[in-house]
């Protein structure tokens, strides 16, 4: 009998247990269905760490140190296959070798643009490209975006830091969760129909989060864009989302891709 209660009191107490190791599941972030409605080429080296559209043009920035750029050049195409491959960019910058460039937002007439563990703000002209004057930062940039006032940067946590554009003074933090659960490692981001959206590093999938709240509110699954390309080199990870105010669209790229996609959130 004794055997009985044990026995009972065991299974009462491990059921307990597991209970508390094994929380109830959360919350998966509602799948956000798309359609492709437009491809084109995207210079294979560049090392996608920002990308924004403005007018009829992309701008992107391109990381690693010695070889770091921001560059702009036209969202439509030329009709030949060697014209696509060899068009120039419109406008081209060199950053100092000693900066890895990071996230980009454009707001004003000024694009901003990380830098990975330099600490600092580099500002430039939006017509020329012109550099214009620095800001240090503390901590890391990875991604970078703005909600028409103020610049929002990624630093490969789950936060979420906003800044002012006037001297990048910190305003406001948020973390990124999903039902509680913290999301981090949040990359490249863009600002679009009043949410941030991120690129997850090393992950095919976009998340929407409320940029009140940090709460993730739908996620894109984009392995099947990716799929689409035969790349061959680890680093070649989805990183470049842009939202095309006339197509009511996202351009999607990643670091060293041929190609850019052209998604539409299904209605
Ligand atoms: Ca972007």
């Amino acid at each position: 009998m004794e055997f009985r209660v044990k026995q009972i009191l065991c299974a009462l107490l491990c059921t307990s247990l597991l209970f508390i190791a094994n929380p109830a599941p959360v919350t998966a972030a509602e799948s956000i269905a798309y359609e492709l409605i437009a491809e084109r080429t995207h210079k294979p080296t560049l090392f996608t760490q920002g990308l924004l559209v403005h007018g009829d043009h992309f701008y992107e920035s391109s990381g690693l140190y010695n070889q770091s750029l921001l560059v702009s050049y036209p969202i439509a195409e030329p009709a030949s296959t060697w014209a696509k491959i060899s068009a120039p960019f419109t406008k081209k910058q060199t950053i100092p070798e000693r900066y890895f460039a990071e996230g980009l937002a454009l707001l004003g007439d000024k694009l901003y643009l990380l830098t990975w563990q330099e600490q600092t703000l580099l500002i430039y002209d939006k017509t020329t490209l012109n550099y214009q004057n620095s800001i240090a930062y503390k901590g890391e940039g990875w991604g970078l975006t703005e909600d028409g006032r103020q610049l929002i940067r990624s630093d490969g946590s789950d936060a979420l830091y906003f800044h002012s554009p006037d001297d990048f003074r910190i305003t406001k933090t948020i973390k990124v969760s999903d039902a509680g659960r913290p999301i981090s490692q949040l990359n490249e981001l863009e600002f679009a129909g009043g949410f941030i959206w991120a690129n997850i590093w090393y992950q095919d999938r976009i998340i929407k989060i409320d940029p009140a709240t940090g709460d993730v509110m739908g996620e894109m699954d984009l392995s099947e864009l990716k799929q689409k390309l035969e790349l061959n080199n680890s680093e070649q990870v989805l990183n470049g989302i842009a939202w095309d105010e006339k197509q009511q669209a996202f351009w999607i790229t990643g670091k060293l891709w041929p190609k850019m996609f052209l998604i539409r959130i299904s209605q």
